[in-house]
């Protein structure tokens, strides 16, 4: 997702956020950085992506998506030995931050800091249909129109459809945050909201949730987001985009619920 989408996610997950763990996630950003929340939290891994010549940037910049050696279209799936060799795909990241910021597993305050940072992110980025896909690059290289404008069907995901969408909350992410957050606690994924995170509560987390939900983010892929194949050309902004905005609300508000109920679950143990 781009700067919207992710805030979005960090301005849910913050709503859902204990009082308590609100505090020690305000504790574990070293230098009161972001304002001790999530939101801007949540926009530090692309951050630190951007800075040209870093070597830190070169090494994170795969962590953000998994490129899945599947044919969406006609068959979707992820294969952890196939398309995250050496776990340096956003599943492994997710698991090895997951451990990182246990506190159980001993790990010193800069590193749980920047795990944080990084799970803020990426439980944000594995609900990208198009970060969970590696045909032409996650649709990278796939020239799309929007509205009019030329681009790649990626960033049409990450930015303009968001942006289109935020129109309706009259550009104000705190509104469509609530919004959604509404929609989790008690509208129209109140019942379905369990299922999301239902990972969480296994010994094995921080293996098993990053993958259950590559998995359910890359099946939208066949029914919908490379349905693009069918009508070479159309305009996104129309048809297209008005059936991906439900489905942009749900991989949001599920990213937001999420990393809330992930951080209420790790950060619940004292040590
Ligand atoms: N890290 C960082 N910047 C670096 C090196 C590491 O932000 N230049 C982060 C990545 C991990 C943590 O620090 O979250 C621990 O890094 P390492 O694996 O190098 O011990
Ligand atoms: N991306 C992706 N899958 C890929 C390559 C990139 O999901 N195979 C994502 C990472 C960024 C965006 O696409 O969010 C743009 O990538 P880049 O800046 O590398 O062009
Ligand atoms: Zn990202």
């Amino acid at each position: 997702w781009g700067e919207e989408g992710h805030e979005t996610v960090g301005q849910i997950a913050q709503n859902f956020l204990q009082p308590d763990i609100a505090r020690k996630v305000a504790n574990l950003f070293q230098d009161k950085s972001f304002g001790g929340k999530l939101p801007l939290a949540t926009l530090w891994a692309d951050d630190v992506k951007k800075k040209k010549g870093s070597p830190f940037a070169f090494w994170s910049a795969p962590l953000h998506f998994i490129d899945t050696l599947d044919d969406p279209g006609k068959s979707c799936s992820v294969n952890m030995e196939r398309d995250c060799p050496d776990a340096r795909c956003i599943v492994g990241a997710i698991a090895n931050y997951t451990t990182q910021l246990d506190c159980t597993n001993g790990y010193d305050k800069f590193t749980r800091d920047f795990a944080l940072r990084f799970l803020a992110h990426f439980i944000g980025d594995i609900t990208q249909p198009l970060h969970v896909s590696g045909r032409e690059k996650g649709g990278n290289g796939e020239t799309v129109t929007f509205d009019g404008r030329r681009g790649n069907l990626h960033s049409i995901w990450d930015t303009q459809m968001v942006e289109k969408r935020l129109r309706d909350f009259g550009s104000d992410i705190v509104q469509y945050s609530n919004f959604l957050t509404k929609e989790i606690q008690s509208g129209k994924y109140a019942s379905e909201k369990d299922s999301w995170v239902s990972c969480i509560s296994s010994p094995k987390a921080a293996t098993l949730c990053p993958l259950t939900w590559a998995i359910d983010t890359n099946a939208i892929n066949c029914p919908f987001v490379w349905s693009v194949d069918k009508e070479p050309g159309v305009d996104l902004g129309g048809d297209y985009y008005q059936a991906a905005v439900p489905i942009i609300d749900k991989q949001i508000a599920k990213g937001g619920y999420r990393l809330g109920v992930l951080l209420n679950s790790i950060l619940s143990k004292n040590c």
